[in-house]
């Protein structure tokens, strides 16, 4: 019973707000592109499809039960339908569900290319063509660490921007970027008196790269890499610790005060940067084609959402930023098949979506075959254990608890190396010196990959190792430290030894990492295709590309290749936006 005027008040409230909702909801489906809405404004109900309770199980078993109800079987659909140019009632019989192609609150065009990729005109499709649902002066797909670069920088000069990514959260690779950004000759380098290099930069970038870069993209990432620290500082980013990567003799890699995780840091960073620009971020949109004109000068991009199914955005410049495909078995079997069983560090999404629309676009692909094994995922997870706990002074040991490869060289000579020992795994060995230069030691030790011991016998005991080699090792590496020269591996950098409580074990094997291959750009990020002409209006940026890493990457320049191009292909989509009419 309803007892005082404030009772009075929240059942107002809630009837007000169930009426909203109602009629969102009413509005939401009352277009007859829906299913819902469709049966709707022909006298159905949600719950003649729902039933009362409308919990869904994952196979859609009420929902499916009521088309047949109402529509009869497949077979009998196929009667139905008998006259269309095409039956897939009858193609599919007896196979599957209705709504495996019939989606209620999705929009009900091309259901065939849900499954199949038809090159022909669908007739649902083809009524779509003409149809731009959205328009923008830039659309960027990939809501990674290039994509939300290339998004700011485009709506900083003055563009409309729609950023879109397939997977339900924004960040992509970068936002698991352990390490950092490398820069050559910055405003922090100089301040904490650092001295560095910018030819030295990329000599040893296309040294890591096995002479297989575009020297041309390496120059300009090298270049301006200075100029996007000092972007990343003025839009709110901190670059004010600077450690060592391997493959290199300077200190350059710019990450977060006290070792922090530059990706997540970094992404918060332009998120915030993107609200605060009034871009339009959204996500479970994946873009599944890029549309051009009969010139071929693209004009937008075909997006399948999540729950608004497949609808076109009205572009004058795209921006493809979709990262790599290091997570996709099909493609790295394809491309490198020796690498198909290893693990992967990557976020699911990282199955070359950008690739292919790419391609599909007329770009031409590069250097496909080079996929990057990083050394040190933690033990049997997907976790990288950022090669910056190596730069700030762990060893790498094997079983039998000996050193056995310059820590600091490049990554696939790393990998090499560790494929050969015991296992084809080693293990990390630091002191409490390298956690407390490390905040994301913390977060491996939180995920349980860190074995730790007051001394090292027990940490060798935990592991497996022996004890009195492993002690022998730790105290040679900790000689060439103070000798400042190891005459074992030639290691140049050990900026610190191993000797303070506690000691920590991290078990690592090699995983892949990167894709150095992708669609060929010049230096302004424009998408070059087969006969070597710009595609006008579209452009690349970060491991979507090819040429700028060659045959190997250097720890640290994903992120440089993120910012620098991710800079200029939004600047260059914005000025190009402007020009088209
Ligand atoms: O650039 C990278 O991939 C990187 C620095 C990774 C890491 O080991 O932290």
């Amino acid at each position: 019973m309803i007892r005082n005027s404030s009772m009075w008040r929240l059942l107002l409230l809630i009837i007000a707000i169930a009426g909203i909702a109602a009629f969102a909801f009413a509005a939401q489906v009352e277009k007859d592109t829906y299913m819902a809405g469709f049966h709707q404004a022909n006298g159905v109900s949600c719950v003649d499809c729902h039933e009362k309770n409308f919990v869904m199980d994952d196979s859609e078993t009420v929902v499916n039960k009521k088309c047949v109800e109402c529509h009869g079987s497949m077979s009998d659909m196929a009667k139905v339908t008998a006259k269309d140019e095409l039956n897939p009632h009858k193609s599919h019989l007896g196979e599957i569900n209705c709504s495996t192609c019939h989606k209620g609150h999705e929009q009900s065009k091309a259901y065939c290319n849900n499954c199949h990729t038809f090159k022909m005109d669908i007739k649902f499709d083809s009524d779509k063509k003409a149809e731009f649902a959205d328009s923008a002066d830039v659309v960027v797909v990939g809501a990674g660490g290039a994509g939300y670069v290339a998004a700011i920088s485009a709506a900083d000069a003055g563009a409309k921007v729609i950023l879109l990514d397939r997977m339900p959260i924004t960040g992509g690779n970068s936002s698991l970027a352990a390490g950092g950004i490398n820069a050559a000759e910055t405003s922090v380098q100089k301040k904490q008196g650092i001295k560095d290099d910018k030819e030295a930069m990329v000599e040893e970038t296309i040294k890591g790269g096995r002479y297989l870069n575009d020297v041309q993209l390496v120059k300009t990432m090298v270049y301006n890499s200075a100029a996007a620290i000092d972007w990343l500082i003025s839009i709110g980013a901190d670059m004010s610790d600077i450690v060592r990567s391997g493959g290199v003799d300077y200190d350059r890699t710019h990450r977060p005060v006290g070792g922090g995780a530059v990706g997540t840091h970094l992404i918060s960073v332009y998120k915030a940067n993107a609200i605060k620009k009034g871009i339009d971020v959204r996500v479970n949109s994946d873009v599944v084609k890029i549309i051009k004109n009969d010139k071929g000068a693209v004009v937008g991009v075909q997006v399948k959402g999540k729950h608004s199914g497949l609808y076109t955005i009205k572009a004058k410049a795209v921006v493809v930023a979709a990262g790599g495909f290091a997570a996709s078995d099909e493609l790295v079997a394809k491309y490198k098949p020796q690498f198909k069983n290893t693990p992967s560090s990557n976020q699911p999404g990282a199955t070359g979506g950008g690739i292919k629309i790419l391609e599909d676009a007329g770009a031409e692909m590069i250097d496909m075959g080079f996929i990057q094994i990083h050394p040190t995922m933690g033990g049997d997870t997907k976790v990288l254990i950022s090669e910056t706990v190596r730069g700030s002074g762990a060893i790498l040991v094997n079983q039998e608890g000996k050193r056995f490869v310059n820590e600091l060289t490049t990554r696939d000579k790393a990998t090499a190396a560790i494929l050969k020992q015991t296992g084809a795994k080693a293990y990390l060995i630091f002191g409490e010196e390298v956690r407390k230069a490390n905040k994301q030691v913390n977060g491996y030790i939180h995920l349980n990959l860190v074995e730790s011991a007051s001394n090292l016998k027990d940490l060798a005991k935990k592991i497996d190792v022996p004890a009195d080699v492993m002690a022998d090792t730790v105290a040679k590496y900790n000689s060439y430290y103070t000798k400042k020269a190891d005459p074992e591996f030639s290691r140049q950098d050990m900026p610190r030894p191993i000797k303070e409580a506690q000691y920590y074990a991290i078990m690592v094997k090699p995983g892949r990492h990167h894709t150095m291959g992708g669609a060929r750009i010049n230096t302004n990020s424009q998408v070059i295709n087969l006969t070597a002409d710009v595609i006008p209006g579209l452009f690349a940026a970060g491991e979507v590309t090819g040429g700028v890493q060659g045959g190997n990457r250097l720890g640290g320049n994903a992120i440089t290749d993120t910012v620098v191009f991710g800079r200029i292909a939004g600047a260059n989509a914005a000025s190009y936006a402007a020009s088209v009419k």
